[in-house]
């Protein structure tokens, strides 16, 4: 690293620490250009991005059909509002409604709205069509789930971090272990609950994997109780888990499909909530909307992003992937148990558990030697190291960030 390039980047990360509110604890890595799998800093360094943006880079960084989209849209027309039809959100709804099996979608930006945007249409269908008197209309949230930083979201956090000293919090809410049909089956009997809105793989709480007779469990519940079962796949989704949706692994259709983050390819926020007919035609004109969601960028946007995802079966290479690298990070986990706890996920959405304490710097100080030797991960739950690669990566990259961490861990000393 050259004196000026280094000064670079400390001038990159002052600027943020002196002018940014103070949200985030990065990584300090300074990044300025992204290409499929790879991203590389200020001073030229090239990494494998571990991370794809939180799971919303899945197609990889700029791919050459997304940008393409997103340029020749952005040249004819981004924004009508919804005061207007545009040319671009019929056929968009259209495409997504059949590529999902579902009978309509409501477009929103971010993944958070899209959750919100699901609570809404809950509460909306148990007063509408479930009969639940006025104002008594109940949420099913489990422990350790995550779905965004609005009120309405943290209201329904475990996390204290997520939500301490930011009440009062929105009313209706039940929380229930995660993994726990029982816990759901005694929380369901209550005939004014509207929805049941869960992960089916927790990732923020540090990739958690349920049971396999979890996901078709909650389904056959939610069925017969008469609540909706709102799959949050907003990470899960869009290929990550080595399924186009993480509930295909089951054949389970959720009433309500939540998705966003790899809808755009990373290129901008895109969030989508997907339902029936009758859940969704609830909702009235002047009862639910966003300024910009639907609008005609987005739109050329996320039609390209789910062609690619199918054409280039990233779903696909995601399943084979993940195998290979849970096969090589087990035994690593058998070569250095005094470093590593276990290995687990799903197709490329992955974790490793670091056998240390939450309050620890290890999994830290692991991942700022894993960026300085070209891999950059982060870690969560203070002892948790997220791998979730984009989706394009191939068999020689994935052998060669396989040997990357191994090396790193080999050599990692406390
Ligand atoms: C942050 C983690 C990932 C999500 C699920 C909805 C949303 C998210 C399942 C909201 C967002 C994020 C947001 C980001 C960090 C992050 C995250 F570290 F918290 F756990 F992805 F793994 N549902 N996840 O995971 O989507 O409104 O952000 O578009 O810093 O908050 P959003």
């Amino acid at each position: 690293m050259t004196a000026i390039a280094a000064s670079a980047s400390a001038r990159f990360m002052a600027l943020e620490d002196r002018y940014n509110a103070h949200n985030y604890h990065p990584i300090p890595v300074v990044l300025e250009r992204g290409q499929g799998v790879y991203v590389w800093d200020v001073d030229g360094k090239q990494y494998f991005d571990f991370l794809s943006a939180y799971s919303a880079v899945n197609q990889g960084h700029c791919h050459p059909r997304i940008v393409r989209a997103l340029i020749e849209q952005a040249q004819t027309m981004t924004l009508t509002s919804r005061a207007f039809y545009n040319n671009r959100l019929g056929p968009y709804a259209e495409f997504i409604t059949h590529f999902f099996g579902y009978d309509r979608v409501l477009p929103m930006n971010t993944g958070v709205e899209a959750g919100e945007t699901a609570v809404k249409l809950a509460r909306h269908w148990a007063y509408r069509v479930k009969g639940v008197p006025e104002n008594q209309a109940k949420m099913v949230f489990v422990q350790g789930n995550f779905w965004g930083r609005t009120l309405a979201a943290i209201s329904s956090s475990t996390d204290p971090s997520s939500y301490r000293d930011f009440g009062p919090f929105m009313p209706g809410y039940v929380i229930i272990p995660y993994n726990d049909l029982t816990a759901l089956e005694q929380a369901l009997q209550d005939p004014t609950v509207a929805g049941f809105m869960f992960e089916p793989i927790q990732g923020e709480a540090g990739v958690v994997v349920p049971d396999d007779h979890y996901i078709p469990g909650v389904r056959e519940l939610c069925t017969r109780y008469n609540v909706l079962m709102i799959a949050d796949e907003v990470q899960t989704g869009l290929g990550r888990t080595g399924r186009m949706l993480c509930c295909d692994h089951f054949g389970v259709k959720p009433d309500i499909l939540v998705l966003g983050k790899a809808l755009s390819g990373g290129v901008m926020p895109v969030s989508a909530v997907l339902s029936s007919d009758e859940i969704m035609l609830t909702i009235k004109p002047g009862e639910h909307g966003s300024t910009f969601g639907g609008n005609p960028l987005a739109c050329a946007v996320a039609t390209e992003a789910l062609q690619v995802l199918r054409e280039e079966n990233l779903p696909e290479n995601a399943d084979r992937q993940g195998r290979v690298f849970r096969q090589r990070m087990a035994a690593l986990v058998e070569q250095r148990p005094d470093l590593l706890r276990l290995v687990r996920g799903k197709g490329l959405l992955n974790a490793v558990v670091v056998n240390d304490t939450e309050d620890s710097q290890t999994a830290w100080n692991l991942c700022l030697a894993l960026a300085h030797n070209g891999l950059l991960a982060k870690p969560t739950h203070g002892n948790i190291i997220r791998f979730a690669p984009p989706l394009v990566i191939t068999d020689e990259q994935m052998d060669l960030c396989c040997s990357i961490i191994e090396e790193t861990v080999r050599a990692f000393r406390h």
